[in-house]
């Protein structure tokens, strides 16, 4: 797919706006609106628009939990309001405020999540079993960072994708940390794509950074997919811009990383680099990029007033929820 100016400003518009709404949250955590946690994904908005910005509407993913993942899920068409309600326990949020930070959205293929690290594996595969027997070439994509890539689910779930030859693309955002822990006291080797030859599917990494290359091997993934060709995996690679969960100590105490690793870090934020490079195309100018900057801040700032508005759930929702009549 030959990505034409209207795509570009649409990946780099889904970029921005994830952005603004982890932003958001990132506030309302300080404000005490919030009502878990948050683990912002600033650093990951390039591997994520770029994953998720062509995926059609009935493709199922589970997105990475950097950002709770907020930029592959505006990018398939999930609500920023219902995000933001959702994280403030507000009636408006996708499971009516009780999950505190989980999304689920089946009209746009995000069928919910878990908080578990791992979880994602097994999930993802049935959702990959359904798409093949549902015939229609859908895609299953499961995202998940380094710190998953030593759990047992990934291997049950990659051996089975594969010999079933299941439609689905498994996206590894490694920013080199797993919460404290280099990926190197976790993992042997250099690529987690290497795992991918174990398991008789295509590996590429890829700069995740670079919203453009995380399209290109993302179309590559789809078509072998949608074929019927099986499993591909992702690697792209990442920097964690902020702590692992917001407001919990991270440079200063029990995090091996240094101030100046993470300002470098920064210097190829993915936003700021695709700016480059639209405005070196002349796709866009600095005035529109300005312009398109208010007027994203302006959506993000009507969804949080509209997801401040929707007010406390009734608390009855949660026999409603729970329990069947
Ligand atoms: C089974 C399990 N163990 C530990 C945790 C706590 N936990 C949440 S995120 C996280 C780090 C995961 O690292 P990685 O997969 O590399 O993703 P990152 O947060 O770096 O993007 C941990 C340990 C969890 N949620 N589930």
């Amino acid at each position: 797919m030959k990505l034409e100016k209207d795509d570009l400003i649409k990946l780099y518009k889904n970029m921005v706006l994830g952005k603004k709404i982890d932003t958001i949250t990132i506030e309302g955590l300080a404000a005490g609106k919030v009502v878990s946690f948050f683990h912002s994904g600033q650093g990951s908005e390039g591997l994520a628009a770029g994953v998720a910005s062509f995926l059609r509407d009935d493709d199922y993913i589970y997105p990475h939990h950097r950002g709770h993942g907020i930029v592959y899920l505006i990018s398939k068409g999930f609500s920023g309001t219902e995000f933001l309600a959702e994280h403030f326990g507000f009636a408006g949020g996708c499971s009516q405020g009780i999950s505190g930070f989980h999304s689920v959205d089946p009209e746009h293929g995000v069928l919910g999540s878990s908080g578990t690290i791992g979880s994602q594996f097994p999930l993802t595969l049935g959702w990959g079993l359904a798409a093949k027997k549902n015939g229609r070439e859908q895609v299953a994509v499961g995202c998940f960072g380094d710190g998953s890539s030593n759990r047992g689910t990934l291997h049950e779930a990659f051996n089975l994708a594969a010999v079933w030859k299941l439609p689905i693309v498994w996206v590894c955002d490694n920013n080199g940390m797993a919460q404290y822990t280099p990926i190197a006291d976790a993992y042997p080797r250099e690529d987690i794509a290497d795992l991918a030859a174990g398991y008789d599917m295509p590996g590429v990494v890829v700069d995740g950074m670079d919203v453009l290359a995380v399209h290109e091997v993302m179309q590559a993934a789809v078509a072998r997919a949608r074929a019927g060709e099986g499993p591909s995996l992702i690697e792209g690679k990442t920097h964690r811009f902020r702590a692992h969960s917001e407001g919990s100590p991270d440079v200063n105490h029990f995090e091996p990383r240094s101030e100046e690793l993470i300002e470098k870090s920064k210097k190829r934020d993915p936003i700021k680099l695709f700016e480059k490079k639209l405005l070196a195309q002349k796709i866009l100018t600095k005035k529109d990029i300005e312009k398109v900057d208010k007027e994203l801040q302006a959506e993000a700032d009507e969804m949080d007033r509209l997801a401040t508005a929707s007010g406390k759930p009734d608390p009855s929702i949660l026999d409603k929820m729970l329990y069947a009549e």
